[in-house]
């Protein structure tokens, strides 16, 4: 192996080893064996930086107009991951997970993951720019609608509208709108890969808004089970979404 190339993978896996002391919250608290939020927390943030690992090495791997989209969710991988850390870090410490807090997280990987939808067409079809901007717009409305309402800067019920607008918004984009008809006109990987994506964003995101009504509108719900609910959804909504696209990419760079 040429010095080079050790270069390129050791910096990489020497950054991203070092994500758990980057975001270190509380030195002074240590994870207890029943605590199974503590464990949740610590078996997503891992998980999660291995797949950023995993996606960052694979960019090497695939031709050039699919780099992108694995870099995304890349990226998509690595906030979490940091986010994660110092979130199970704030949990060990103080028994407590603002939901607040997940807003900072979203507010990046949400629209991330809704920009692949475009970047993965873009690759292979001659997709209109203005699908970009939708997608992006009915993220941000949909998490400052959520965040305003639980932040109580607005009634909770008229958060949870604004919320579900933006998101039924994106909903009709990706299964009827622009980015849908493009779809159309990709190869069949890439349109099976799409289809399985807008899958989890209609299955897997409903956890969200579900957790949402229960909190705030249907009289409380327990925030154990919350917590450890909306850390294993995140194996689907961000590492096994990162998957489908590595696999179209592989699958298309090969083919
Ligand atoms: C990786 C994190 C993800 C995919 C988070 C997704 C979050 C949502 C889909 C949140 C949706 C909400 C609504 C649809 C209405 C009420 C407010 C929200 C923000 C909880």
């Amino acid at each position: 192996m040429s010095f080079n190339k050790i270069l390129k993978y050791a910096v990489p896996a020497a950054f991203i080893s070092s994500l758990p002391f980057l975001a270190n919250a509380a030195d002074t608290a240590n994870l207890k064996s029943d605590d199974f939020v503590g464990i949740s927390f610590w078996l997503i943030s891992m998980a999660l930086m291995a797949a950023t690992l995993f996606f960052f090495m694979e960019t090497q791997r695939v031709s050039a107009k699919w780099k992108t989209s694995l870099t995304v969710s890349g990226l998509v991988t690595l906030v979490a991951a940091v986010h994660y850390f110092y979130m199970r870090d704030v949990w060990v410490g103080t028994g407590e997970t603002p939901t607040v807090y997940r807003y900072i997280d979203w507010l990046i990987t949400v629209p991330l993951l809704m920009v692949e939808f475009y970047i993965i067409l873009r690759a292979c079809t001659a997709v209109a720019g203005g699908v970009f901007w939708k997608l992006m717009i009915g993220s941000l409305v949909m998490l400052i609608g959520g965040y305003m309402g639980e932040a109580g800067y607005i009634n909770a019920t008229l958060g949870f509208v604004i919320g579900m607008v933006g998101w039924i918004y994106i909903l009709y984009e990706i299964f009827a709108g622009e980015a849908s008809k493009a779809s159309e006109e990709a190869p069949e990987s890439v349109r099976s890969a799409f289809s399985t994506m807008r899958w989890i964003v209609t299955i897997g995101w409903a956890i969200y808004p579900i957790g949402y009504f229960m909190g705030y509108m249907a009289g409380g719900v327990d925030a154990n089970s919350l917590n450890i609910i909306y850390n294993l959804a995140d194996v689907l909504n961000k590492i096994a979404f990162g998957v489908i696209i590595w696999n179209v990419a592989v699958t298309e760079s090969e083919a």
